[in-house]
């Protein structure tokens, strides 16, 4: 009953995590000579020469940190479920303000140059706290130079995360102009301002199109102004879904996202996913963030705004306030990805190369597999280190010219472990 509008689909089964692996070896030798012992502890494996007239006893303690034994304690209740591992929640069982060791607040108003109606503050009448729920309460009053207020929190220089499954609990406002929003920004931007740093937008709603919820991607190729949007739009179809009710009773909304791609959960059925795709470029002489930016690290924003280009687009029916967005809980998980990985990756196949213009190559591949996950793909030129990409594809630029050019690239999973080296030859003239 949930209709699929979706962009691409991909079958997202692997989410990635990052966890302390912290291998230590501690060598015992009780002998007067040894001619060689050596450990490798990034391998945990030991390699101990002696000689025949020695002995040698060498022990390696190998100290691995296992997610779940990192549960934080306000987690410890959450239900395991195919391996995701609470790495960060807020259940909301306190009374008072937002916790302030996990949210800040954005104070000020302005329109945001979206032209928002409301002024966030850090009231307790904008946001309280009863024990069970968050309540962010939007209201109209006079304040700071706008005619509402509402609130808005982040988790921005805080708690930052990459990858997993991000979660939220929680009820809708509801009412015309209400433009309530789960989503996730870049802690820094690496490739740039806005939107080419990237911009996941979990969950959207805006009051006029009730029971119609958004999952949207922004990236410098995709964005809203571009006329390219690049968007899981119109998730949950409130014509055909007359039984949900989104304003009135608590769903569940969600992304899983691993270096690759980015899937949409409502009330954990799978509403779609976008991914990478190397062919889908569309000129292929740009680097890779321009279509994938979202390898770095992103905060977590919970907010109620008040019309806007979108959520005002037909104006704000002022009968409605106090108009309420309630969240059970906001919870992250992941899964680990670094214990017991036994094997190295499979070895990227079917080299690609999409373009060449002048000395600009781009170039892709099938992805790997692994028992546990793909991190990264490490690719050489002629021997020299070249760069880290996190999806299957890579602009290669400055190639030597008039030669042929050795590439290799190299798969590695969470635990440190390589593949083969899949190599092939771009000849620049
Ligand atoms: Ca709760
Ligand atoms: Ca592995």
């Amino acid at each position: 009953m949930l209709k699929k509008t979706l962009l691409l689909l991909l079958s997202i089964t692997i989410t990635l995590t990052m966890i302390a692996c912290d291998p230590t070896s501690s060598t015992t030798t009780t002998t007067t000579t040894v001619s060689d012992s050596t450990t490798d502890t990034s391998k945990t494996t030991t390699t101990t020469t002696t000689t025949t007239t020695t002995t040698t006893t060498t022990t390696t303690e190998v100290v691995t940190t296992k997610l779940m034994d990192t549960i934080p304690e306000e987690c410890s209740g959450i239900t395991i479920v195919d391996g995701w591992v609470p790495t960060w929640c807020d259940e909301f069982q306190y009374t008072g303000g937002v916790d302030s060791t996990k949210w800040r607040h954005q104070n000020g108003g302005g329109g945001f140059g979206n032209n928002e109606l409301q002024y966030y503050t850090d009231r307790s009448v904008n946001a309280y706290v009863d024990g069970e729920y968050l309540t962010i309460t939007a209201l109209k009053e006079s304040y700071g130079g706008n005619d509402y207020t509402s609130s808005k929190i982040w988790t921005q220089g805080v708690e930052d995360f990459r990858y997993g499954k991000i979660e939220m609990r929680a009820k809708l406002p509801s009412g015309r102009g209400t433009w309530p929003a789960f989503w996730m920004m870049p802690s820094i931007s690496k490739y740039g301002g806005w939107p080419k740093s990237g911009e996941i937008d979990i969950m959207e709603h805006v009051g006029y199109d009730p029971n119609v919820v958004h999952g949207t991607l922004h990236t410098e190729r995709f964005y809203s102004t571009n006329g390219r949007g690049h968007s899981t739009d119109s998730l949950i179809d409130n014509g055909t879904l007359a039984s949900i009710d989104v304003l009135n009773e608590f769903h569940t909304y969600g992304i899983i996202w691993n270096n690759t791609s980015i899937e949409w959960f409502f009330d954990g059925y799978s509403l779609g996913s976008v991914s990478y795709e190397p062919t889908k470029n569309q000129t292929y002489l740009l680097p890779t963030y321009v279509d994938w930016p979202f390898d770095q690290n992103f905060y977590i924003i919970l907010n109620l705004a008040i019309g806007g280009n979108w959520g005002g687009a037909q104006g704000v029916d002022d009968s409605i306030f106090p108009a309420t967005f309630v969240i059970d809980y906001v919870r992250v998980y992941q899964q680990d990805y670094i214990s017991d990985d036994v094997e190295n990756p499979s070895m990227p196949t079917r080299p690609q190369v999409l373009s060449i213009v002048d000395r600009t190559a781009y170039l892709t591949w099938a992805p790997s597999t692994d028992d546990n996950a793909i991190r990264r793909y490490n690719v050489f030129v002629n021997g020299n280190f070249k760069g880290f990409t996190s999806v299957n594809g890579i602009q290669l630029t400055a190639l030597p010219s008039g030669q042929d050019n050795f590439i290799m690239v190299f798969a590695e999973d969470y635990a440190g472990n390589f593949s083969d080296a899949m190599e092939t030859v771009i000849t620049i003239g």
